[in-house]
């Protein structure tokens, strides 16, 4: 159908038809990167799950490969949930972890190895009986509230660990378990994190991040020039969180910087403000980063999904370091993704006053990449922010809207355009001035993104934690592709995902602008933007990557 074919992705992953959801058992192993996901090889709607699996060299362009697991055996015939893969370093040789549902809808881990090591693709996998399932929900563990293994780590003591999400007494936390080889598995006294507060905790990933410098590290890997990160996916508020701190080996448990200060769940933070959920990240031997992919849902419709025959992408791989301050992740799209750059649009130095409007012609507007950096001659016009009512950022975006002036900003971008402005979507930044500091805003506004019914039309809002009285700037980098509009605020600070599905894409082209809607003259550094050609995602071939 029309619908289907304008609202498809051109560069971010999904399979040819139907329903999927989180990404699975990233891995690179030998010269080839693997990544499952969560597919309904049935429908355009959740149900009947499998693992769907694909492999590229690049990360951008991936080749189809057969189901990975499909629910075969008691222990998993409800279903093959989401899951990890572990390279055991010892036989160089990668295993699965992954949630089985069974017949009473019971949770239990269950363990998977390729069929055939010599097979570069792995593309069969099997799954012993003699070790199924290989951890199950004993005592005070809810059965219906307990999956998703993370990639296991191995300590000084020789031991194996994985974190997985579990809810106790109505409470959500990440539940240890350990092992000497791998297939048998006892929990461990403490969970490895428990903070009270929260439900249930899908998807749970841990790893490591330099201290410096945006080098990955393997996953066991802990020293004094490490953080540990725990990420966990909450289901009530479809958002992933994630915490820094310590990994203690001794108490074998991590330990969140700042305890204290961070104890309401609602304010951790969040790899993306907008649309992305059950990430899940996996080094890269290869190229010695880490690497992080997330699930982004559709906002239109069940039947529209239906129409469309396919729901769910996996949003662009991004690289994931912790930021200089300490405090916070930055992330950022994979250098792969440029290899897809073409005509390219550029401006600089340009003043935008206030409610100036930036045409930008002469890019395919539904299919791009746009990096802008703006500068703000003075901050001196920044509003009060009122730190009680502004405790939550998507509330404030709520608030005002692109238009609002309100001292320095609105400014940003306008993207998926109609000619006359019925339909857009706005990215956008504004800057408040708090008791002892700058606080920046960054909005991403689809409540003008469609004028099609029933859909799902949010606004989305984070800080930008960056020193905006020194920087003086602040860049913002949208990745738009036909439904997904996903942005990267201040280098890559602070992230939102969103997916749009205008009327007007189906007959007419998509426009972009960048505006400046503040009270003060902005300076648009530079400005560029690519159209990006469509790479192979899963079209069948018989091209063979070795
Ligand atoms: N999706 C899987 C579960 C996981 C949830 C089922 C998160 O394993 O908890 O499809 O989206």
């Amino acid at each position: 159908t029309i619908v289907s074919s304008v609202y498809r992705t051109s560069y971010h992953f999904q399979p040819p038809h139907n329903w999927i959801n989180d990404p699975n058992g990233p891995m690179y192993y030998k010269g080839i990167y693997h990544l499952f996901y969560q597919y309904n090889p049935k429908a355009a709607v959740w149900g009947n799950i499998t693992w769907g699996h694909s492999v590229s060299t690049d990360m951008i362009n991936w080749i189809p490969l057969d189901i990975a697991l499909n629910p075969t055996k008691p222990f998993d015939i409800d279903g093959c949930w989401s899951g990890s893969a572990t390279i055991l370093p010892s036989l160089n040789k990668p295993v699965i972890l992954y949630t089985g549902s069974n017949q009473e809808k019971h949770q239990a881990q269950n363990i998977a190895f390729p069929k055939n090591l010599s097979d570069p693709y792995l593309i069969e996998w099997i799954k012993p009986d003699e070790y199924n399932p290989v951890m199950s929900a004993t005592g005070d563990i809810n059965p219906a509230q307990f999956r998703d293994p993370t990639t296991g780590w191995m300590g000084s003591d020789g031991y194996w660990r994985v974190a997985l999400g579990a809810e106790i007494g109505g409470v959500g936390m990440a539940l240890l378990y350990k092992s000497k080889d791998f297939v048998r598995w006892e929990r461990a006294d403490k969970p490895l994190h428990s903070p009270r507060g929260s439900g249930m905790w899908e998807c749970p990933d841990f790893y490591p991040v330099a201290l410096e410098g945006k080098r990955g590290m393997e996953t066991s890997l802990n020293s004094e020039d490490v953080k540990h990160v725990l990420k966990m996916s909450l289901g009530e508020t479809h958002s992933d969180h994630y915490l820094l701190g310590r990994y203690d080996e001794e108490k074998d448990m991590f330990i969140q910087d700042n305890e204290e200060k961070e104890k309401n769940y609602r304010f951790w933070r969040r790899y993306d403000y907008g649309n992305f959920y059950a990430s899940k990240s996996f080094f890269d031997a290869g190229k010695e980063r880490r690497i992080l992919w997330g699930w982004s849902n559709e906002s239109d419709s069940k039947p529209d999904d239906i129409a469309k025959g396919w729901a769910g992408i996996q949003t662009i791989p991004r690289m994931v370091w912790l930021d200089e301050n300490g405090k916070q992740l930055v992330q950022w799209p994979i250098k792969e993704l440029e290899s897809l750059r073409r005509k390219r649009v550029h401006f600089h130095d340009i003043e935008l006053k206030a409610g100036g409007l930036l045409n930008i012609k002469g890019v395919k507007a539904s299919q791009m990449d746009v990096d802008v950096e703006f500068e703000l001659p003075s901050l001196e016009k920044a509003g009060p922010f009122d730190s009680l009512l502004a405790l939550d950022p998507q509330v404030l975006c709520e608030k005002g809207n692109f238009s609002t002036q309100s001292g320095i900003g609105p400014f940003g971008l306008l993207v998926m355009t109609s000619l006359n402005k019925d339909e857009l979507t706005a990215i956008y930044f504004k800057i408040f001035e708090a008791y002892d500091r700058h606080v920046v805003l960054m909005c991403s506004d689809q409540r003008r993104s469609s004028l099609r019914p029933e859909l799902y039309l949010p606004v989305y809002g984070g800080f930008v934690d960056i020193d905006i009285e020194k920087e003086r700037r602040i860049s913002l980098r949208t990745l738009v592709d036909h439904s997904v509009v996903e942005s990267f605020g201040g280098e890559g600070r602070t992230c939102m995902t969103a997916r749009v599905y205008p009327a007007f894409l189906v007959t007419s082209k998509a426009y972009l602008h960048a505006f400046n809607n503040g009270s003060e003259t902005i300076r648009i550094l530079h400005l560029n933007a690519w159209n990006m050609a469509k790479p192979s995602i899963n079209v069948a071939q018989d091209q063979f990557l070795i």
